[in-house]
C-alpha cells in the first residue's frame, strides 16, 4: 500500500531532498508552505506537480489539526524551523515559537488526530553548543550557545517526553551541519562558494566573513535525508546524531572552495567584525556510530567534494551559456 509522509517546511533545503527521496521511494508526499504573499517554491519546482502543498503554520495549533486530518500521514517530518542563528539573536522570541512551541503543537496535533504516526524531529548539533567533548554523540550534554539552539533543545526533549509519555514513535535526529546547492545563501558554505564563483566571473571584489576559527563538520544534505527516512523506518524510535567525523574551520572551508575555481582565498577574504555573534560554537564533530551500527547508515561525500559541488553548480547558474567552459 502507498505510504503517505507530511513533510513541514518543505520549501527548505532538507525538504527539497526529502521529497526527492520519498517520492522515488513510492510515497504519497505532503508539505507545508507558509501563507504568503511570494511563493519559495523554487527548489521543489523540478517536482512540484507531484507534491500536495497546503498552507500551514507552525505558529497556529489549529492549521496544524486540520493539516493532519486531511493528510492522515504514515509519516511526519517537522523540519520547519527558523533555521538561521543570527536571526535567532535577533528575534529570540519568534524563535522559540517557531523552533521550540511549534514542535509541541505539532505533536498535540499528532495525539489528538493520529497517534500512531512516526514523527522524526530535526534536532541539531548546536544544542551541543559550548560542549568541551572532542566528538559529539547521543550521550553528549548540550550547552547551547544561541536563542536557536536553546529551541532546538525544546524541540529534542519535547518529543523524547512525547515517546515516553504517551508512545509516540518520535524520533530525534541530532543532525551536524549539512550543505548542498539548494543551501540558503545566508550560512556560510553557500556564502563562500557563491561568492567564490562570483569572483571568478568578475561579478564580485571582495568575500566578507565573520569568525573564520569555528570549526565544523559539514555533510552533504542528499546523505542527510537519507538518514531521516531510515530513522522512521526502525522496529523502535531513538534518538540519532548524524554527521561525518570530519571536522574543518571555516578558513579551511573558503580554502577549498576558492582552490576550486584557481584563486588564493586570502587575497579576497576580508573580516567584518559586525558578523561575529554575541556568542558562538567553535567547535563541532558529529559521532555517529550508533547510526552507523543500527541504521547502517554512513555518510557519502566529504566536505572537499561538497565544496566542489556547491561551486561548481554556483558557476552553473552563474554562467551565460556560452561561458559555461570557465576555468575551474
Ligand atoms: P531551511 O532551508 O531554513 O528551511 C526551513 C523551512 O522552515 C522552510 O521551508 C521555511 O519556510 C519553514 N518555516 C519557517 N518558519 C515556519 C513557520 N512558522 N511555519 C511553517 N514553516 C516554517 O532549513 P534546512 O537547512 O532545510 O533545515 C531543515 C530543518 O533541520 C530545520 O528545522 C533546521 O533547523 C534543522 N537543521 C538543519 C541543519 C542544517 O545544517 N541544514 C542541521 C541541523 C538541523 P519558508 O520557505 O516559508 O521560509
Ligand atoms: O555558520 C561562522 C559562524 O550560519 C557556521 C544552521 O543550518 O547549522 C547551521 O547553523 C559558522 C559559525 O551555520 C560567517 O560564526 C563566519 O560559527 O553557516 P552558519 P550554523 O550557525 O552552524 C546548524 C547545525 C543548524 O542547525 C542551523 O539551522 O560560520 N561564520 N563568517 C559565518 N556564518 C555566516 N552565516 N556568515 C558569515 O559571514
Amino acid at each position: 500500500m502507498t505510504r503517505t509522509a507530511l513533510i513541514t517546511g518543505i520549501t527548505g533545503q532538507d525538504g527539497a531532498y526529502l521529497s526527492q527521496l520519498l517520492l522515488e521511494k513510492g510515497y504519497t508526499v505532503h508539505g507545508t508552505a507558509r501563507p504568503s504573499s511570494t511563493d519559495n517554491f523554487w527548489r521543489i519546482a523540478p517536482f512540484l506537480d507531484r507534491l500536495h502543498i497546503h498552507r500551514a503554520d507552525l505558529l497556529d495549533q489549529g492549521s496544524l489539526i486540520r493539516l493532519l486530518d486531511r493528510c492522515q500521514p504514515d509519516e511526519v517530518y517537522n523540519l520547519a524551523a527558523m533555521s538561521y542563528v543570527p536571526t535567532s539573536f535577533e528575534q529570540p522570541l519568534l524563535t522559540g515559537e517557531v523552533t521550540a512551541l511549534g514542535v509541541a503543537r505539532m505533536l498535540e496535533a499528532i495525539r489528538i488526530i493520529k497517534p500512531d504516526i512516526r514523527f522524526y524531529q530535526a534536532s541539531s548539533s548546536e544544542m551541543f553548543g559550548a560542549t568541551k567533548d572532542q566528538t559529539q554523540d547521543e550521550t553528549t550534554a548540550f550547552h547551547p550557545r544561541s536563542p536557536y539552539g536553546i529551541a532546538k533543545c525544546y524541540g529534542h526533549w519535547t518529543t523524547v517526553n512525547y515517546r515516553e509519555a504517551y508512545g509516540i514513535y518520535g524520533c530525534s535526529g541530532i543532525l551536524f551541519n549539512h550543505e548542498s546547492p539548494l543551501r540558503g545563501e545566508q550560512f556560510v558554505t553557500r556564502k563562500i562558494t557563491l561568492a567564490a564563483a562570483r569572483i571568478k566571473l568578475g561579478l564580485q571584489e571582495k568575500l566578507f566573513l565573520g569568525n573564520l576559527e569555528a570549526r565544523r563538520d559539514w555533510g552533504y544534505a542528499a546523505d542527510y535525508v537519507q538518514a531521516m527516512w531510515q530513522m522512521l523506518q526502525q522496529e523502535e524510535p531513538s534518538d540519532y546524531v548524524i554527521g561525518t567525523g570530519q571536522q574543518h574551520s571555516v578558513q579551511q572551508f573558503a580554502e577549498m572552495a576558492f582552490e576550486k575555481v584557481g584563486l588564493d582565498w586570502k587575497r579576497y577574504v576580508e573580516i567584518d567584525s559586525s558578523l561575529l555573534r554575541p556568542t558562538d560554537v567553535v567547535n563541532l564533530c558529529g559521532n555517529a556510530e550508533k547510526a552507523k551500527e543500527r541504521l547502517g547508515w554512513t555518510p557519502k561525500v566529504s566536505c572537499k567534494e561538497l565544496a566542489e559541488i556547491m561551486v561548481e553548480a554556483d558557476l552553473a547558474r552563474l554562467s551565460p551559456k556560452d561561458q559555461s567552459n570557465v576555468s575551474t
